[in-house]
């Protein structure tokens, strides 16, 4: 298992140059090898800011001046003995200062490790320390909000209720089998399956979030397709704020793939500019067009440019079929000219827009995020996000199904009832981390930096 009884040690903040920086220790000496390094003379008090200095080397002169901060366990991040050291952010006092406590006795922290202890510590379970994570990476305002939801435990809130639902139900279930003698029931089957029925509900209301929440979460890839010259690169780099893409009036100018990450309303889009789709000899531009034909076939949405100044051509045409079952959003391009389009479209699934004049642009961020993630995205729907605690209850709800369809047909004894209701609680247990394999926590605590 891992080891806790060591005092461990990591610069806090990002790599490179800042105002601050922070080096964090702890462990049960995490005091001690503090005071070691620091002028201060006695120990630091608990939950004070001390103004002091590390010494250098030897301990002849200083290397900065610093603040102290010592927060005695269990009342800390990790539950243990932490101090903070926070400095003048430059990494040469920074590794000098994680070099000083690492000779005194610290070890240097694994990626993850603060965030691991706390986790092993019982200051947070598993769905709090993988929002910790989440919350660090958010790109984007709606990431970070949803992150910190569940780093204040509203998921772990409903993952409890769910829990308790089912413990109950399990022990009337095992309260009746204890005592089949008397033939007292404390559990009519019919009775068992709708309380199954009412937790399954509970459990598809969170599920019903899921793919928007998942969407949030990971971001998703949009790729802009259409002939050339229709203004694809014209609207990507409306919709990314800069002139990313090579804008011409000769078509076949976009021959790679241009990519950029941007926010529409708070999920984080890839933005794909490609090569227009056509029939062409040249090669390096039909390599274009094929790696085009791929990111269109992975996209989470495609917009579909056309240019609403000339009649349909037949690539147009072609492209409005091939992508007819995929997630995509029709953009009339160049809105500013006088209309030809010889189609019309409902204003779901098309939208006018001028790449030159800007028109159009705040519709059609909408209607990509409306795409992808619908409607609800901004109310509360979007508590589950991470694709780990997503099949984890479409696991716990197989389990409860089975259970389900065996109580309202009275086919199977009640043992195997409670045997599938321990499975799903059991996949309950695994999202908060109550039973979850090193191998699990390895995965999860590997995706921090050192010093989380
Ligand atoms: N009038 C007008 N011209 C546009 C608009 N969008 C793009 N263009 C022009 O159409 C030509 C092709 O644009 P580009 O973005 O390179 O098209 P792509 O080949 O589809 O990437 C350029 O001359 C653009 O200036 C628009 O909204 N209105
Ligand atoms: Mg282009």
């Amino acid at each position: 298992m891992f080891a806790t009884d060591d005092t461990i040690v990591a610069i806090a903040t990002p790599p490179g140059r800042g105002a601050l920086g922070v080096v964090r220790l702890s462990g049960a000496r995490a005091r001690d090898l503090a005071g070691a390094l620091l002028d201060h003379g006695g120990a630091l008090q608990p939950r004070h800011a001390t103004f002091t200095r590390v010494q250098a080397d030897g301990g002849e002169s200083a290397l900065d001046e610093v603040v102290a901060t010592f927060f005695p366990a269990p009342h800390s991040y990790t539950g243990e003995d932490v101090v903070e050291i926070t400095g003048h952010g430059s990494p040469v006092l920074l590794h000098a200062v994680l070099g000083r406590a690492m000779a005194a006795g610290a070890r240097l922290a694994e990626p993850g490790e603060f965030t691991l202890r706390a986790f092993l510590n019982g200051k947070q379970d598993l769905i709090q320390s993988e929002a910790v994570a989440d919350l660090i990476d958010a790109a984007t305002p709606l990431q970070a909000r949803i992150a910190f939801d569940q780093l204040e435990g509203t998921l772990t809130g409903h993952i409890g209720a769910l829990d308790a639902r089912l413990f109950d139900l399990i022990a009337r279930l095992e309260a009746s089998l204890d005592f089949p003698d008397e033939g007292y029931h404390f559990v009519e089957p019919a009775r068992a399956a709708a309380d199954i029925g009412s937790v399954i509900a509970l459990l598809d209301g969170l599920l019903a979030g899921a793919t928007a929440g998942r969407m949030i979460r990971e971001g998703a890839t949009v790729v802009i397709a259409g002939r050339p010259n229709v203004g694809k690169s014209s609207v990507f780099n409306m919709l990314a704020g800069a002139n990313r893409a090579i804008v011409t009036a000769i078509p076949g100018t976009t021959r790679d793939l241009v990519t950029e990450t941007i926010d529409v309303e708070g999920v984080a889009v890839t933005l794909v500019d490609t090569a227009g789709w056509r029939d062409t000899r040249d090669i390096v531009e039909s390599e274009g067009v094929a790696r085009g034909a791929y990111a269109r076939s992975i996209a989470e949405l495609v917009l579909l440019v056309l240019d609403r100044s000339e009649p349909l051509a037949e690539e147009d045409c072609r492209l409005l079929d091939e992508t007819s079952s995929t997630n995509r959003v029709v953009v009339l391009n160049k809105s500013d000219l006088p209309s030809e389009a010889a189609r019309t479209f409902t204003d779901r699934e098309a939208v006018a827009v001028s790449a030159l004049s800007g028109d159009g642009f705040d519709t059609l961020r909408r209607m990509m995020a409306t795409a992808l993630v619908g409607e609800e995205r901004l109310r509360d729907e979007a508590q589950i996000s991470n694709t780990r605690h997503i099949a984890l209850l479409e696991q716990c709800r197989a389990s409860l199904d089975t259970a389900r369809r065996a109580a309202e047909t009275g086919s199977v004894p009640e043992e195997f009832l409670l045997i599938d209701l321990q499975a799903a609680r059991m996949r309950l247990d695994e999202i908060v981390g109550r039973r979850t394999s090193e191998d699990v926590l390895r995965h999860i605590f590997e995706r921090f930096c050192i010093g989380k």
